[in-house]
């Protein structure tokens, strides 16, 4: 039932490979394409349209593979460009694009550029960075670095500073170049060239910036630089862009997707990752969540894209923790709870992403300070220790926020390991794998992955999920999300218990005559009219 003239993406659904923590095929600890490609089947079987890949060019691993040092060849704890090849073949044959992920508003300081860049004031590379004059005491102004400390690095050779907005090994590259804006574009036909599917851009609201305003992001060159990027590299039939923008609102949205097709095809959105944050304050410091508000902010962009953009959905990727254990119950109701927030997300309109075990139901990871990996987590235990914050304190933060429990090892089995690896992994396992884990839930028809697996054939089967408008039912309820679709020939229902209690359903009357479509519950409870706890449905009409 594939409708005509719709674009691949507006009936798929991305999953998220963090290749590092995803499959190991030669023991190192460390995931590796290789290990992807004997995962195709898996993923195939849960029915995903693309694998968006976190990077894998070659890097210093800084900020696993953030940190670009060559954007046209492989990082060799990844593979080959002969691996990425049969990777996109192999993925091909079974209906799976490649999405890669492009690192564009800096590299490496061990990119070649760089090490060019910092040689003298007149080498043609210089231009490629943000330089700015100084005394190696005051840097140019107050501007601090996403990872701690200043966004300028004194370079004593050249009596300058450079601009950096993450770690000091990640120098933005200096957009207002128009040689290095071009010299992008020939790297991206190049890869597009090769059989990749599409791209997702690293913080591409940031490509636009003024720092000697103080501006990080989204100055006016912003969208014209993103539209130019995409009149060089992104038209081309099929090929899906997608942007990370931390700052995208309503209406930059309907820019950034216009479907006109002049920039993205999507950006990912953050308004409903902020909720549990206190505004202007970092993500470690915490607010519980206003539920009703979160109803809201769906609403709001889920009604303010309509026809007009294009949205992402998503509750998980590689920076955020796992959302059973923050939106949901990562203990007694965790599978139910699961099975929620993925019928709840995937109900709506936009292209759903899936990130590497969420389709699984992993969970956060109870980290000690000395078992985390991350920069962002070490450069937090490091400023808050400074600051007198309590170890209790610290410990509670990278549980609850720390990005890490994302990148933990994909749980394939019970095998040691959790089957990841056969040597040491790179980041602990989380000890959970023997209950949580791909081998025990692809047999199962009650498990979180054959939830998953329906939504995402729902989705290519019913035009309602992917066309019909969104209206918010019980918007002040303050324990039940629910909404309805509508494309004018059928109608979807989507009621949720987003709490551990067991709450009247005020809807019944109106789920009468619709047909069950998915829940989060394996049978019916003894009483409709109770929605139990986590209890999810989703009715067609
Ligand atoms: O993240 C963008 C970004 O702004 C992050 O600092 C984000 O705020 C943080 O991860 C939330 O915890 C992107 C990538 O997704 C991230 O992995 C990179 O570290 C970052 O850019 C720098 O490239
Ligand atoms: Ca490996």
């Amino acid at each position: 039932m594939k409708q005509m003239n719709i674009p691949w993406w507006k009936q798929a659904v991305i999953y998220q490979v963090y290749p590092r923590s995803f499959c190991d095929s030669n023991g190192d600890g460390i995931g590796d394409l290789p290990g992807i490609l004997t995962k195709l089947d898996y993923l195939q079987e849960l029915g995903i349209g693309a694998i968006w890949l976190s990077p894998v060019f070659c890097s210093p691993q800084d900020d696993n593979g953030y940190d670009i040092s060559d954007y046209q060849d492989i990082d060799p704890i990844f593979g080959t460009l002969e691996d990425m090849d049969r990777l996109i073949a192999e993925a091909g044959k079974r209906g799976i694009r490649i999405i890669l992920d492009l690192v564009l508003n800096h590299s490496s300081d061990e990119h070649r550029w760089f090490i060019e860049a910092k040689k003298s004031r007149d080498n043609p590379y210089h231009d490629y960075y943000i330089w700015r004059d100084g005394d190696g005491v005051t840097p140019p102004n107050e501007l601090k670095s996403g990872f701690g400390g200043a966004a300028w690095e004194w370079v004593p050779e050249l009596g300058q500073y450079y601009f950096h907005q993450f770690s000091v090994k990640q120098p933005d590259l200096n957009w207002d170049n128009p040689k290095l804006r071009a010299e992008l574009y020939r790297m991206i036909n190049w890869w597009a060239d090769r059989g990749i599917g599409g791209f997702r851009l690293d913080v591409v609201d940031h490509l636009g910036k003024d720092p000697d305003h103080g501006i990080m992001k989204c100055a006016p060159t912003l969208h014209p630089y993103v539209r130019e990027m995409s009149r060089a590299a992104f038209q081309r039939p099929g090929l899906v862009t997608v942007g990370e923008a931390w700052s995208a609102d309503v209406e930059g949205a309907k820019l950034y997707s216009n479907p006109d097709g002049s920039e993205l095809s999507m950006v990912f959105q953050f308004e409903h990752m902020k909720i549990d944050q206190i505004p202007g304050k970092e993500k470690w410091d915490m607010v519980p969540i206003d539920f009703v508000e979160l109803k809201k902010i769906f609403t709001r962009w889920q009604k303010g894209l309509y026809g007009q953009g294009w949205n992402s959905l998503f509750w998980e990727n590689h920076d955020l923790p796992r959302s059973v254990s923050r939106f949901a119950d990562d203990g007694i109701y965790r599978i139910e709870s699961a099975k929620m927030l993925a019928i709840l997300l995937h109900g709506m309109q936009g292209t759903p992403y899936v990130y590497q075990g969420e389709e699984l139901g992993m969970t956060n990871y109870d980290f000690r300070a000395e078992e985390c990996r991350d920069i962002e987590i070490l450069n937090m235990v490091r400023e808050r220790r400074a600051q007198g914050y309590s170890e209790e304190w610290i410990r509670d933060a990278i549980r609850r926020k720390g990005r890490d429990n994302a990148r933990t090892p994909m749980q394939w089995s019970t095998a040691p390991n959790a089957g990841f690896t056969t040597g040491e992994p790179w980041l602990v396992v989380n000890p959970n794998y023997r209950e949580i884990n791909a081998e025990d839930q692809i047999g199962r028809d009650d498990s979180v992955f054959a939830c998953y697996r329906t939504l995402i054939r729902l989705r290519k089967e019913l035009p309602v999920l992917t066309n019909g408008t969104y209206e918010p039912l019980l918007e002040e309820n303050r324990q039940l999300f629910a909404y309805r679709r509508d494309d004018g020939e059928h109608r979807l229902l989507v009621v949720c218990n987003f709490f551990g209690e067991a709450v009247p359903d005020p809807l019944t009357e109106e789920e009468k005559g619709g047909r069950l479509l998915l829940s989060s519950y394996n049978a019916p409870g003894d009483d409709p009219a109770i929605l139990r706890p986590y209890e999810a449905r989703m009715l067609l009409f």
